[in-house]
């Protein structure tokens, strides 16, 4: 039988945060706040089974109040940048130079959301809602947001993002998890040493500011090139900047995306509905706060952003983000851990 716990967990302004903890008898457990719907920690055990933190996390609410690198956040309502901030006649907050990302400085990632939490034979839940209007967020119209944790008893974790645009307006909608992941346990080492492998044959050509130029590129012989599973540090010797970059995900090859760390045992395989994953490796992250304990740093984690193609309203052709008032839009992601 698996467990909830929930608790008050400090306090962002004049706002509690609260805590909420699923734990199930195979070692695992996942733990969330109503702050940004944010997955804070996630602990797997290892080959020994020994379990340990698997994502990047920060020290208190405060830090998380603080925070401009989305660590666990819910990202939206539409993850990465916005050329120009700009759709149709509406601008966007810029605050990413002239462009728009993860919602701007009050997108959902910042916001409080309300929750519930529920235990069936099948698995441990918490679910987050968030009415996202215009005058707290930002974007037109108006959207019933709901983000749920569930975690199974065979080692799942299953995030499912929905949204309802409400009427008259349409609305956009696509939001991704921002959850650093680093297998290792507590972060005692860093990514450099995981291998990954992707179900991906093409990335998005970006510009000077991360944009996507329109262009696809096919990844054979390239750094992008991850179709057999590949250790990262070798990975980063063609490209020492790291990562920032859109893979493209075909929705019939399924895991789009498999995490191994040798060190541990531990193996993640991430499964979704959606059609790209941006991998950003934390290069140049040396940063003065701590996480898990230790000093941000470079290749510290890789945020695994699964989500429709960024600045897609801009590319004819490209994914539908925009939700017709009324209708749901359903996005999953599974994430099977093995040890
Ligand atoms: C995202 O792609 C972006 C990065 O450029 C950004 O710095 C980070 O979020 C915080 O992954």
């Amino acid at each position: 039988m698996g467990s909830i716990t929930i608790r008050e967990w400090g306090s962002i302004g004049t706002e509690k945060v609260m805590r909420i903890t699923l734990s199930q008898p195979n070692g695992m457990s996942v733990s969330c706040i109503n702050y940004g719907a944010r997955l804070i920690r996630l602990l797997v055990p290892d080959r020994e089974g020994h379990s340990e933190n698997v994502v990047l996390g920060l020290a208190d609410a405060e830090a998380y109040g603080n925070d401009r690198a989305s660590f666990g956040a819910t990202v939206g309502p539409v993850a990465g940048r916005i050329s120009g901030g700009k759709w149709r006649a509406v601008q966007l907050e810029q605050n990413a130079g002239e462009h728009h990302i993860h919602g701007g400085n009050s997108g959902w990632g910042q916001q409080f959301w309300d929750f519930t939490t529920e235990e069936t034979a099948e698995a441990i839940t918490v679910t987050f809602s968030l009415e996202s209007t215009r005058e707290v967020v930002g974007y037109p119209g108006r959207l019933q947001a709901k983000v749920s944790y569930s975690l199974d008893a065979e080692g799942c974790l299953t995030i499912t993002m929905e949204g309802v645009s409400c009427d008259p307006e349409e609305t956009l909608f696509n939001p991704t998890s921002h959850i650093y992941f680093n297998l290792s346990g507590d972060a005692k080492r860093s990514i450099t040493g995981h291998t990954l492998q992707l179900a991906c044959e093409e990335v998005l050509e970006l510009d000077a500011d991360k944009l996507p130029t329109g262009l696809k590129r096919a990844v054979a012989g390239t750094a992008f090139d991850f179709r057999e599973a590949t250790v990262i540090r070798k990975a980063i010797r063609k490209r020492p900047e790291g990562f920032d970059d859109v893979f493209l995900m075909q929705p019939n090859r399924q895991p789009q995306l498999i995490l191994h760390d040798e060190g541990s045992g531990r193996k993640m395989e991430l499964s979704s509905n959606r059609s790209s994953i941006v991998l950003f490796s934390t290069t140049d992250m040396n940063e003065p706060y701590l996480v898990n304990g230790r000093p941000m740093r470079s290749h510290l984690g890789l945020a695994i952003e699964a989500q429709e193609m960024p600045d897609a309203i801009h590319h004819l052709g490209w994914d539908n983000i925009v939700l017709a008032p009324n209708t749901l839009a359903i996005r999953v992601q599974n994430y099977t851990f093995k040890w």
